[in-house]
């Protein structure tokens, strides 16, 4: 199933298509045949979001997830923030995301919204224990509602904890919770896995999510990440879930989303032949 991931805001970050232009990106993502949008929501409350629900009503698409971190770029808001009242401002916002989720069956991304961890390296342990605990609220609140919260691991440049699909399982296996499970996005597992066939396959049963995009941010296809055998990798370990172009809007959103369903059509042979050897389906 093919996603693209699209802001409902204007937005700084920028690998998300149509920033601020919620109602268009539905249209193309009809227009080109994908299954599903990936929705970045900054304010839940906001009149932007509430126009986009509106248009998405009447697409027939999908919300494959909604991704969460413009709350940290935009308005600096984290789960590592020692300030209770950050924290709660922040929880009440994934509380309605999470209510917004459940309405859609869509997955919530919890990936640049864990911010950075502060200050001195002695303090770092604390600042982790509270993200753990913030999360494992979100991760409650979004099983009373049936839904799903993904890890995503991010590299180093952009935040200096959770980097590797190794560390994001640890951290999902400390929460204890069985309905939170990894997310995969090959521009950060390029620059931080020694291998992506593996860190696919160390996914295994908790890669619910995978995020595309080339080793240049732009669709896959147009760098040198090896998807052909990244598809059939995701076949063997028996993957079926979305595969979301999350794209720098390069040259323009319009090419770069066409660009890149072209591109994933293009794989579904290799994922095929890998799910199934036998040829039989
Ligand atoms: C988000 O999906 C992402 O990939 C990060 O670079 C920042 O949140
Ligand atoms: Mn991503």
């Amino acid at each position: 199933m093919k996603s693209m991931a699209v802001s409902v805001e204007p937005t700084g970050f920028s690998p998300l298509l149509f920033p601020g232009e919620p109602e268009e990106a539905v249209k193309v993502a009809v227009e080109l045949g994908y299954d599903a949008v990936e929705l970045s929501v900054r304010d839940p409350t906001s009149g932007a979001f509430k126009s986009t629900k509106k248009a998405l009503h009447a697409s027939g698409l999908r919300v494959s997830a909604i991704a969460t971190g413009q709350s940290y770029y935009a308005d600096g808001l984290s789960p590592t923030d020692p300030s209770s009242s950050v924290r709660s401002v922040l929880a009440d916002r994934m509380k309605q995301i999470i209510e917004t989720a459940a309405a859609w069956n869509s997955y919530v991304v919890i990936g640049g919204i864990r911010g950075k961890l502060n200050g001195p390296e002695s303090s770092w342990g604390e600042q982790l224990e509270l993200a753990r605990s913030e999360i494992r609220g979100y991760a409650d609140v979004a099983r009373g509602a049936g839904v799903t919260l993904l890890i995503e691991p991010i590299n180093r440049y952009e935040t200096n904890f959770i980097n590797t699909v190794a560390e994001a399982i640890a951290f999902i296996d400390s929460l204890n919770c069985a309905n939170v499970g990894v997310l995969e996005d090959t521009f950060h597992m390029n620059i931080e896995e020694s291998s992506l066939d593996e860190a696919i396959a160390l996914g295994g049963a908790r890669l619910l999510y995978v995020h595309t995009a080339d080793s240049n941010r732009l669709a896959p296809g147009l760098g040198h990440v090896d998807f052909v055998s990244l598809a059939k990798t995701l076949g063997r370990v028996g993957y079926c879930g979305y595969l979301c172009a999350e794209i720098l809007p390069k040259p323009d959103s319009y090419t770069a989303a066409s660009k890149a369903v072209d591109y994933l059509r293009s794989l579904e042979p290799a994922f095929v032949a890998s799910t199934n050897p036998g040829g039989t389906r």
